[in-house]
């Protein structure tokens, strides 16, 4: 008999395929009685397929004694209780370094959309306004400009080697001091002082939450861009609307918000705002390597009971 699996989470068809091909699939969105389902079957699931922000459900973890891993489809797991799975032995796999690429594109492309006002001028052609009232205000260049990564981590560093083709200079802050060429601030509030644009990208949950707040906010000030592609708690959202709404803050470029998917209608009103629904990694090409390496983990493990991409936290299982 194969082993049971629960799927949590969002899966594409390939993914599908891969875990039918492993596992008795059993997917959370079909189960009407979840307290029958796992007192039937809880005992047969082995793994679990789940994100970084619906996480294992403690119900979940508790009627399913002999799970042993814990797969989660991206990079992040703010909402996984890593320690709640330590402590059952579950090994917990994410998909690190296969998104870098697209997740720091998607920081350019809120970079660029924010400084050249990309979607107010895209409406103005739109509704006809350019043969009518003319030209629209100039936008800012980020030539030469001082961008400050707040996480100088996989993504981090790949963002920072891309900011490269606006001849910008890149600093940074993260806990600690990296060995590479860019200027390093311990202090977040004097770097924010200190850059034209601020790019968040740290994990979310509590070390983080609300690290952008309104002092550093303030400090990036009226001239000042911040470009959010981490989680919407690394950022105090309401200390932001109301820095945008009255010019303490100049721009935003955001892919996350702190209530997904609910975002603050303020920010609809903005016109110094450029919004995202969360899709820094969403390219055909990166879900299906993440996709990919989230089945790779599980395969490994069926196999030889290693992992491929555990998280810190369960690597020593
Ligand atoms: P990573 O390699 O672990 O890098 C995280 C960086 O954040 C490190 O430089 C770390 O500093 C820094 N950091 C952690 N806690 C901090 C704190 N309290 N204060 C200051 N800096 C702190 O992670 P990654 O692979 O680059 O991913 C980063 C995050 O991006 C993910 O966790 C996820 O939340 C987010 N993400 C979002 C999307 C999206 O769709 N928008 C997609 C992928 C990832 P040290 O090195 O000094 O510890
Ligand atoms: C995805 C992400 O939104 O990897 C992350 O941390 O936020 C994104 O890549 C998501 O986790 C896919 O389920």
């Amino acid at each position: 008999m194969k082993p049971g699996l629960l799927l949590i989470g969002g899966a594409t068809e390939r993914m599908i395929d891969r875990f039918e091909a492993e596992f008795t699939l059993h997917r959370l969105s079909e189960i009407d009685d979840l307290p029958a389902f796992l007192s039937a079957q809880g005992p047969t699931i082995t793994g679990v397929a789940t994100n970084g922000h619906a996480g294992v459900p403690t119900e979940i973890l508790e009627g399913c004694p002999n799970l042993k891993i814990a797969a989660a489809y991206g990079v992040g797991y703010d909402g996984i209780d890593t320690d709640a799975c330590a402590a059952r032995g579950i090994k917990v796999t994410h998909t690190p370094n296969v998104l870098n690429d697209d997740v720091a594109n998607t920081a350019l492309l809120l970079l660029l959309a924010a400084s050249r006002d990309l979607v107010f001028n895209d409406a103005y052609v739109r509704a006809g306004r350019w043969a009518k009232e003319g030209n629209t205000p100039l936008t800012r260049s980020p030539e030469g400009k001082v961008m400050g990564i707040v996480g100088l981590g996989r993504i981090g560093q790949r963002i920072a080697e891309k900011l490269a083709v606006f001849d910008a200079r890149v600093v940074y802050h993260s806990r600690t001091r990296k060995d590479v060429a860019y200027e390093y601030y311990d202090d977040l509030t004097r770097m924010a002082r200190d850059c034209d644009y601020l790019i968040v990208i740290t994990p979310g949950g509590a070390a983080t939450d609300k690290l952008v707040n309104r002092e550093v906010i303030e400090a990036l000030g009226p001239n000042g861009t911040l470009i959010n592609v981490a989680r919407g708690t690394v950022v105090d959202e309401a200390a932001m609307i109301a820095a945008l709404q009255d010019g303490r803050l100049g721009w935003a470029g955001l892919d996350v918000f702190e209530d997904e998917p609910n975002v603050p209608e303020a920010l609809f009103a903005l016109q110094n705002v450029t919004l995202l629904p969360h899709v820094a990694s969403a390219t055909v090409e990166t879900r299906q390597a993440m996709g990919d390496l989230v089945c790779d983990n599980l395969s490994q493990f069926l196999k030889d009971g290693t992992v491929l991409t555990s998280v810190p936290e369960t690597a020593h299982l």
